[in-house]
């Protein structure tokens, strides 16, 4: 897996998000952030979904940003009228699929969303714009079905076929599987969409990118609608390991955590602490043989480099499984003079003082000029 492309859809997947309220300017801060982080894709609420999504959609096509704005929409005549002629480079299709959705949402046959597809994709295509037709809750649906209708759409010329783990029910390896039989019938690029239900939308992306899927849907901390879909900063995580030089080349990660933070405090949520690179703990170093192999070099326990999103790694010194080398950098740090064998006596204190209670930085500090002062 090398080359990838992100659909943002954090001011769509995103305003279905239990907190989301985006006012217009929200909207703009974000759209204008996302684009400044170096996506491909930025996508918004259907225009039909009220009169104001539909002025902030024509609103952010002004913008005049690099990424090209998408907006999503019901496979039906009705949206697809709206959504052209509000400036966006292109439109989302979706339709639901699976026996549920059949029956317990829009109650429509095969033969009808096929019909419907291929009007509304007519349509988009005739307007010179991108089109995605995209199924829901793929993973529940009849294999057969599913690949017949890709087949037709393919063949009229959408620019992506979509999938859709809308439940969040499916395994990694369903994922290949399926991306791989979508492909072996398709010619156009594949995106997929996952939920996060069973905590397994991160590796469904990167299974499905392994299968020969291009382009995956992120939400910036993965919120979404229940408890969300694939975060875009966890993405990141996952794919600098896989592909290094295309990541740090193609989006501005230093801008990750501004990117977080804007969009946490929209919703009002906390950056989550064990949240990859910008959780308060990604690069904290606790334990004394840790810190002692991190002093040394990082890369013995570090996967991602800190460095490479403008974070920086912490050593946790000030507790009972700290370690000499963590306490000697401490020392360096408060630019006191003591030999290796000192230092180890002041580390036997410190783990006495933390067996006690727990440590503060501060308490840490005092037993070492404590001890400095008495020599
Ligand atoms: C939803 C729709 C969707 C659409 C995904 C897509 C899903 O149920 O809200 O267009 O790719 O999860 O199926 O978000
Ligand atoms: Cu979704």
């Amino acid at each position: 897996v090398t080359r990838f492309q992100i659909i943002e859809s954090t001011l769509r997947e995103g305003e279905q998000f239990a907190n989301a309220f985006f006012s217009t300017e929200k909207k703009i801060e974000i759209a204008k952030a996302l684009d400044e982080f170096g996506i491909d894709y930025i996508e918004l609420t259907s225009p039909v979904a009220s009169e104001q999504s539909r002025k902030d959609c024509e609103a952010i096509c002004k913008l005049g940003l690099k990424a090209k704005i998408l907006t999503h929409i019901r496979c039906h005549m009705d949206d697809a009228k709206v959504a052209v002629e509000t400036g966006v480079d292109g439109v989302d299709v979706v339709i639901g699929t699976s026996q549920f959705l059949r029956q317990y949402s829009h109650g429509k046959d095969m033969n009808y969303i096929a019909k419907s597809a291929v009007e509304v994709i007519e349509f988009v295509k005739s307007k010179g714009l991108e089109i995605r037709f995209s199924s829901e809750d793929s993973f529940r649906s009849d294999v057969v079905d599913l690949l017949n209708i890709y087949k037709t759409v393919d063949k009229i010329g959408v620019n992506r076929v979509g999938i859709a783990d809308t439940v969040g029910c499916a395994n990694p390896r369903q994922v290949y599987e399926l991306v791989r039989s979508l492909k072996s019938v398709v010619s156009c690029d594949i995106e997929c969409h996952f939920h996060d239900d069973t905590g397994c939308a991160i590796g469904n992306a990167y299974s499905a990118l392994e299968a020969g899927a291009k382009l995956i849907d992120t939400c910036v901390l993965g919120i979404g609608e229940r408890n969300g879909i694939v975060p875009l900063g966890g993405l990141m995580a996952r794919m600098i390991v896989s592909a290094p030089d295309y990541v740090k080349s193609k989006y501005n990660l230093k801008k990750l955590r501004d990117l977080e933070t804007l969009v946490a405090e929209a919703v009002e949520v906390n950056l989550p602490f064990n949240n990859p690179i910008t959780g308060f703990c990604a690069f904290t170093h606790k334990a004394g043989i840790h810190a002692k192999a991190i002093l040394a070099n990082p890369s013995t326990y570090e996967i991602l480099n800190p460095a490479d999103f403008g974070i920086s790694r912490y050593i946790h010194f000030a507790n009972r499984l700290t370690g000499w080398n963590a306490i000697k950098s401490r020392v360096e740090q408060l630019n006191l003079q003591l030999t290796d064998d000192q230092i180890k006596e002041v580390t036997a204190k410190i783990k006495q003082m933390g067996d006690i209670r727990p440590l503060g930085i501060d308490d840490v500090d005092s037993v070492i000029k404590d001890y400095h002062a008495e020599l």
